[in-house]
């Protein structure tokens, strides 16, 4: 069986629960603490991710997959989730991109300061610059989905899934998400698909 190495609060890690949910595959989940370093052990970076994070999708034959969308862009090959057309596949690729180097690191980042870290941390002091950043990223997919139901083309894909993740849980970051309709609209639309999960 497949094993997810997996955290519950990880919004990366829920991408690939949330899609291997979704096709209905069964898989078995083995949980880490993320902010005591216990993906940080010299067997974790031996034997699953030399860059010491979850998620991690292991194969029954023993072999390991990390990075949230490498995952999901795997699992999704030749299914529904994944567009045959290159031109459209390309676009998935962007918007893909696009949540890890300008979503991510400010939306998810603020979620896991405000609600993982001590109430007392000093990273409390980077929540404006995110703020700021993640209201940009939000703003871009607001724009997005005002004329489309969906990221790419006129069907869910692996950019939905990739981009629902933290968005979902960005009011935990302390975004205001009542200045985005469409998104609302669009995460009502996912989380009404058959097999969805939640993220807790
Ligand atoms: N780009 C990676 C990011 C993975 C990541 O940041 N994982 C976090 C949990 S969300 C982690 O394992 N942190 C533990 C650590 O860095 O020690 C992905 O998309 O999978």
């Amino acid at each position: 069986m497949l094993i997810l190495h997996d955290n519950v609060e990880s919004g990366n890690a829920y991408k690939a629960r949330l899609l291997l949910s979704l096709m209905g595959k069964e898989y078995k989940c083995i949980q880490y603490d993320v902010v005591n370093g216990e993906t940080r052990t010299d067997e974790f970076l031996k034997k699953y991710n030399k860059n010491g994070r979850i998620p991690v999708l292991e194969f029954e034959d023993g072999k390991c997959l990390a990075e949230s969308n490498a995952i999901i862009y795997f699992l999704s090959l030749g299914t529904e989730y994944f567009p045959n057309d290159p031109w459209l596949q390309a676009k998935v690729m962007e918007w893909m991109c696009f949540e890890q180097y300008s979503h991510e690191p400010f939306v998810a980042v603020a979620k896991f300061i405000l609600t993982m870290l001590p109430e007392n941390t000093p990273r409390r002091a980077e929540i404006p610059t995110l703020h700021e950043k993640g209201y940009s990223a939000l703003e871009i997919m607001e724009n997005q989905l005002k004329e489309n139901n969906w990221l790419v083309g006129d069907h869910i894909s692996i950019a939905d899934i990739a981009l629902y993740a933290y968005t979902h849980k960005a009011p935990l970051g302390g975004f205001d998400m009542t200045r985005f309709p469409a998104i609302n609209n669009w995460c009502i639309q996912i989380e009404a698909l058959p097999n969805y999960i939640k993220m807790f």
